[in-house]
């Protein structure tokens, strides 16, 4: 029995990553005067890296004109993520930043029917706040059982942790659970805590390798439409397959 439907943020929800993220980067170094620029390509090899100060950090790496010592770049990488995540909520407030295709519908379908709605992501809890207060409203919070980020979950996706936590506070297991995921990092988390995980291919992972999943459409809406009787057969045939 489908008990809880357990989402992803970034590229499952929305395209946060190219409508948000990248361009808050972007706006970010030039805030700090730094002449760094991500283009979508480099942006893409980035998303590898999960967790937005850990991709600065990556970045830094490969560097010349980074700072030399592991301190400064630590420091930097702090500041440069809070102007970011600064950045991205106004963006975010100033209407960038939609629902994919189907992402309101399944969440009306859940509370409707008593499936308990959570978040499992790597993000930070300020990026989650500011995103979905502005598709379901200030008190969004009522709708989701539990939301873990990255500050919940420091061991950041491809690492099952934020899920495996997203399931305890839920009281529900593994079996009567399903994720959501835009990525093969994420797919990689969901199924690593033993859950079945749906793929809507988000713009950055068009051409990814989706090994393990248990379908992968380009939204939720494309037909077959990804309804929640959709999610509850693909669950019960998971475990009679298992
Ligand atoms: C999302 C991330 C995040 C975002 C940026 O991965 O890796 O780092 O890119 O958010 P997932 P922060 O969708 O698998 O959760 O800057 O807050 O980390
Ligand atoms: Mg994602």
């Amino acid at each position: 029995m489908l008990r809880a439907l357990i989402w992803d943020v970034d590229g499952t929800v929305a395209e946060t990553e190219r409508d948000g993220h990248r361009i808050a980067f972007n706006q970010a170094f030039e805030a700090l005067g730094l002449p760094w620029h991500w283009d979508v390509a480099h942006y893409g090899q980035l998303l590898l890296v999960t967790g937005g100060r850990e991709r600065l950090l990556h970045d830094m790496a490969t560097r010349a004109d980074a700072p030399a010592g592991v301190p400064a770049r630590e420091a930097l990488a702090r500041e440069l993520h809070r102007v970011k995540n600064a950045t991205y909520a106004d963006l975010v407030a100033q209407g960038g930043i939609t629902p994919r295709p189907g992402v309101r519908r399944l969440v009306d379908e859940c509370r409707a029917a008593g499936v308990a709605l959570a978040v499992a992501t790597t993000t930070s809890r300020s990026n989650v706040d500011a995103l979905f207060a502005s598709i379901w409203g200030a008190d969004w919070q009522g709708h989701f059982g539990t939301v873990v980020c990255a500050e919940d979950a420091p061991v950041k996706k491809p690492h099952p942790q934020a899920y495996l936590l997203a399931l305890q506070r839920l009281g529900v297991a593994a079996h009567e659970a399903f994720a959501l995921e835009d990525s093969p990092g994420g797919l990689a988390a969901a199924r690593a805590a033993g859950l079945a995980c749906g793929v809507t291919k988000s713009v950055y992972f068009a051409d990814a390798a989706f090994d393990g999943a248990a379908w992968v459409h380009d939204d939720l809406d494309a037909a077959p439409a990804m309804t929640l009787r959709q999610l509850q057969d693909t669950l019960a045939g998971t475990i009679t397959a298992s």
